[in-house]
């Protein structure tokens, strides 16, 4: 299972904390685009796709959610509730967020533009997709 959680130190001093991430330095991608999730109640479940070549750095800066993830074979489930970590989530994993706690912010760094058609959203398609590419591989 493709599961990547990853530590960002903290450049902590008396005023408070920060953390700060580079391209390819503290991130395994360069980053082409961020965008971030937030006022998500609790009972929602998002995500519901995979990607077929979009690699991400998925971070709670605030509060706590619970990334699930699934490669075609196993399932698994990580919470974030921590701001230096993060979870790098590959192509080809089909993944959910759910369980954000009040006022969650889940800040995702991209190593891509937006493109729909990176995106699969049917769980039988995302079956017949994996079953492909390990057939060629
Ligand atoms: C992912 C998980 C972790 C845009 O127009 N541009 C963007 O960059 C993004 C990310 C979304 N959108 C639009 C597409 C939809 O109309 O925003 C709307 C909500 O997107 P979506 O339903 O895909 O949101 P989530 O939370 O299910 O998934 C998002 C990302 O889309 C996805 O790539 O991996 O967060």
């Amino acid at each position: 299972m493709m599961r990547q959680k990853k530590h960002f130190p903290i450049k902590g001093d008396s005023r408070g904390s920060l953390i700060a991430i580079e391209s390819n330095k503290d991130i395994p991608f360069d980053i082409k685009r961020i965008y971030y999730i937030f006022n998500t109640k609790p009972s929602v479940v998002r995500g519901h796709h995979a990607h077929k070549t979009l690699e991400q750095m998925l971070i709670c800066v605030s509060g706590s959610c619970t990334i699930v993830l699934d490669d075609g074979e196993n399932r698994n489930e990580v919470v974030l509730s921590d701001p230096s970590s993060g979870l790098y989530v590959g192509p080809n994993i089909w993944h959910e967020m759910k369980d954000f706690s009040e006022g969650a912010v889940l800040l995702v760094l991209a190593s891509d533009f937006y493109n729909e058609n990176d995106y699969i959203r049917n769980y039988d398609e995302f079956m017949i997709y994996i079953r492909s590419i390990h057939r060629a591989g």
